[in-house]
C-alpha cells in the first residue's frame, strides 16, 4: 500500500529546470535581461529574494532550507538573502523589513504562525515588493498580500493519518493521545482538524493532546509527561517525524516497546522518521515533501517577468506503512 500520485513538485522541477538553463545561458549571456528589466527588479538578470526561513527545529526544516539554498543559487540567477528566525515571528517580521529597506526584488518566507502579518505585508505592497509564501500559510483576508503560496494540504495529511489510523484499529477502544505542532501554525491547526475529523464516528478517543513545539526534545518532554499521567494509552498522533522520535525515546525510558506496545502515526517522512518506521518503532508517516526550492525559483522568475502565476501551489504528498518504508529508504532524497 501506500503509494499515491507523483508530487506536482516534480512537474515544476521538470519546468523549473528548463526554464534555469534559459536563464542559466541568458545571464551568462549578460546581455538580455529575460524581461526582468521593464518590469522592475533584477536589472542585472539577478534576482534578490530575500528570505525568512522559520528556524531549524526538525529535520523537514533542515531538509527544505537546504532545497532552498541549493536551488537559489548564482548560476541559477539569484542572489539570496537567507535568515532563520528561531521559530520567533517578530524575527521573521524584521528580516522581511531589513528586506524591505535593502529593496530585494523578491521575498519570500515560511510564517511560523497564520496571523499578525498584514502590516508587515502592507509595508512590502507599498515598497513594490512582490512576496511568495511557502510552506506554511497566514490567515489574511487580503490575498493580495502575496502572490502564490506554494505548500502541503496540511487538512488533508491530517484526515490521511486518521483515516489509516481508523482502517487499521477501529473497534478496539483505542486511547490515542496527540503532539502537536507550535501552536498558531497553520500545519498544526490543520493536522488536528483533519485527523480529528477522520476519526468521527470511530471509538478512538484523544485522550490528551499538547503541544511539542515540532521539536524532538519537547515531543519527548509531552510524552512523558502523557506517560505519567496515563496508563491506558494506545496511540500517538504526532503532528511531525521529530515530536514521534522524541516519543519513542519516552516510550523505550518507561519500558514499552514504541510500535507495538504503544502504536504511532506521525507526518513528514524524513530520513530519521522513515528509518524508524522501517525499524517497527512508528506503524504509519505522511509524507509532508519539502523540497519547495524548484517550485519557489519557478514563481520568482515568473513573478519578475511579469508573467500571472497560480495563488495556490498544492505540493502532492505520498504515505508510507512499514513495508513501503523500506522499500522507499534506499533512494529518498531526504
Ligand atoms: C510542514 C512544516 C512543519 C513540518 C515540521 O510543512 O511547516 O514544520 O511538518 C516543521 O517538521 O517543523
Ligand atoms: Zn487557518
Amino acid at each position: 500500500m501506500a503509494r499515491t500520485t507523483l508530487t506536482r513538485t516534480v512537474l515544476a522541477a521538470v519546468s523549473a529546470a528548463a526554464l534555469f538553463a534559459l536563464g542559466a545561458c541568458s545571464s551568462d549571456a549578460g546581455t538580455e535581461t529575460g524581461g526582468g528589466g521593464e518590469t522592475g527588479g533584477a536589472d542585472d538578470g539577478v534576482i534578490t529574494l530575500g528570505f525568512s526561513q522559520v528556524g531549524a527545529e526538525s529535520g523537514w526544516r533542515a531538509a527544505n532550507t537546504k532545497s532552498i539554498q541549493d536551488t537559489l543559487t548564482a548560476e541559477n540567477g539569484f542572489d539570496l538573502k537567507f535568515s532563520d528566525a528561531q521559530q520567533k515571528q517578530e524575527n521573521q517580521i524584521q528580516a522581511i523589513r531589513s528586506y524591505i529597506t535593502q529593496g530585494v526584488d523578491v521575498i519570500a518566507f515560511s510564517p511560523v504562525v497564520e496571523t499578525g502579518w498584514d502590516a508587515v505585508l502592507q509595508e512590502a505592497k507599498a515598497a513594490g515588493i512582490p512576496v511568495i509564501l511557502t510552506d506554511r500559510a497566514v490567515d489574511s483576508d487580503d490575498e493580495s498580500l502575496y502572490e502564490s503560496f506554494i505548500g502541503s494540504d496540511f487538512v488533508k495529511e491530517g484526515v490521511t493519518a486518521g483515516e489509516w489510523a481508523v482502517e487499521q484499529y477501529d473497534g478496539e477502544g483505542y486511547k490515542a493521545v496527540e503532539l502537536q505542532g507550535t501552536t498558531g501554525a497553520a500545519p498544526a491547526i490543520d493536522r488536528k482538524e483533519g485527523f480529528e475529523s477522520a476519526i468521527e464516528g470511530s471509538d478512538i478517543e484523544i485522550i490528551d493532546s499538547q503541544t511539542g513545539n515540532f521539536t524532538r526534545a519537547e515531543g519527548k518532554t509531552v510524552m512523558e509527561g502523557f506517560l505519567n499521567k496515563h496508563d491506558d494509552i494506545d496511540l500517538v498522533f504526532a503532528h511531525n517525524d521529530d515530536m514521534g522520535l522524541g516519543a519513542i525515546e519516552a516510550i523505550e525510558a518507561a519500558g514499552m516497546t514504541p510500535g507495538e506496545d504503544i502504536k504511532i502515526i506521525t507526518i513528514d517522512a524524513v530520513k530519521d522518521g522513515m528509518q524508524a518506521l522501517a525499524d517497527g518503532k512508528i506503524n504509519y508517516i505522511v509524507e509532508c515533501n519539502p523540497l519547495l526550492g524548484p517550485d519557489l525559483a519557478d514563481i520568482a522568475k515568473a513573478v519578475i517577468a511579469g508573467e500571472e502565476v497560480e495563488k495556490r501551489i498544492v505540493v502532492k504528498d505520498e504515505a508510507f506503512d512499514q513495508e513501503a518504508a523500506k522499500e522507499a529508504l534506499p533512494t529518498r532524497e531526504y
